[in-house]
């Protein structure tokens, strides 16, 4: 090939392949294979050539026309390629903003502190079990030794529901219909807790929220004792606060056990001395716990005369608000992010 043609092609290459935009390779194709182009002009010059020469020297221009196109043809789809991408990605939209793992956004306190109670509870051999939010009569109050029109119920301001008879289906008011319905399904030996959202009719105040979480503990053995209750608790206070908090019982009544007992645990915030958040007694309420009453097992099925057991409950949010010394637990639920930040 003769030198003109070749440098023709080189630098026609070059203009080529440094084309940025599909409109610069527009006017780069026009300059370079167009009817204007050096290229162009050399085929009008064909006719000043004589015979095999003119043959020559067309079929050479013909090549490089066609090599030329084609590289003009593999820029285009690179350009047009590296555009859309460009673009993709300015008008992309970035949907893993609030995904936990992105240093942005993180479980809200009180699913961390469940969390934390069901691996407590797990470690000492219970399985974690659930049940619906809307529950029955029966299995909320009736089989929890407390028959229609009781006093006791007075103790839990019910939420009912408009579903069948009036004040026959209501927001459960704690995690125990879980139990009964466990007790139901399958015979003893039974180590469960069930931890979940209950409702009650209350107004909220520093210490209470009408919709709060629970989490209450069933065992279900032969030979149970209100010994390993007592023991069952004070593990799992050290296992959670730490080894400078302990738990105590007192006295108390509920329909559903016998002995009943309600349980607390050294203030956090004195370490015991006394102060102003446990008025001045050193110890702080958590919740209530004890042996199942046989009328409740006999409810379910369960003989009370060969098994014995025992029950605890306790609010999750309470607990949050004990271990991270919460002064007004009304800012679980307002979903100001300065205060869910700090856990
Ligand atoms: C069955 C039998 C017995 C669970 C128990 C308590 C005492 C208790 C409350 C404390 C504060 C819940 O968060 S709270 O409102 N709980 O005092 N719960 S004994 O007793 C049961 C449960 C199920 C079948």
């Amino acid at each position: 090939m003769s030198a003109d043609l070749s440098d023709l092609e080189s630098a026609g290459a070059a203009r080529i392949g440094g084309a940025a935009t599909l409109e610069e390779l527009r006017a780069v194709e026009a300059e370079v294979l167009g009817k204007r182009s050096a290229l162009a002009d050399m085929t009008q010059r064909l006719r000043e050539l004589d015979g095999d020469e003119r043959r020559k020297r067309g079929q050479e221009i013909n090549e490089i026309r066609a090599r030329l196109q084609a590289a003009a043809d593999a820029r285009r789809t690179e350009v047009e390629e590296a555009e859309r991408s460009a673009r993709l990605g300015a008008e992309g939209m970035d949907l893993t903003e609030v995904l936990p793992g992105h240093g942005r956004g993180h479980l809200h306190l009180v699913t961390q502190t469940q969390a934390e109670l069901e691996d407590v509870f797990l470690g000492m051999g219970f399985l974690v079990a659930e049940g619906p939010e809307v529950e029955s009569d029966w299995n909320n109050f009736e089989a929890l030794n407390m028959p229609p029109a009781h006093p006791a119920r007075g103790m839990w301001d019910t939420l009912y529901v408009r579903l069948n008879e009036p004040e026959s289906t209501m927001l459960r008011t704690h995690t125990s219909p879980v139990q009964i319905r466990v007790m139901q399904s399958q015979p003893p030996p039974i180590y469960i807790v069930a931890p979940g959202r209950c409702y009650r009719r209350d107004t909220p105040d520093a210490r209470h929220l009408p919709t709060f979480h629970q989490i209450e503990g069933l065992v279900v053995d032969h030979g149970i004792t209100f010994g390993d209750l007592a023991g069952t608790i004070e593990t799992f206070t050290t296992a959670y606060f730490g080894p400078a908090i302990h738990s105590r019982l007192r006295p108390s009544y509920f329909p559903f056990t016998e002995p009943s007992a309600e349980f607390e645990v050294t203030c956090a915030v004195c370490k015991g001395e006394g102060c102003r958040t446990c008025s001045q007694t050193g110890w702080i309420e958590l919740g209530g716990c004890g042996m199942v009453d046989p009328n409740v097992f006999t409810a379910v099925g369960i003989d009370p005369e060969e098994w014995t057991g025992f029950a605890f409950g306790f609010g999750i949010d309470r607990c949050a608000q004990v271990r991270h010394g919460i002064p007004d637990m009304r800012v679980l639920t307002e979903n100001d992010i300065r205060f869910l930040e700090q856990f």
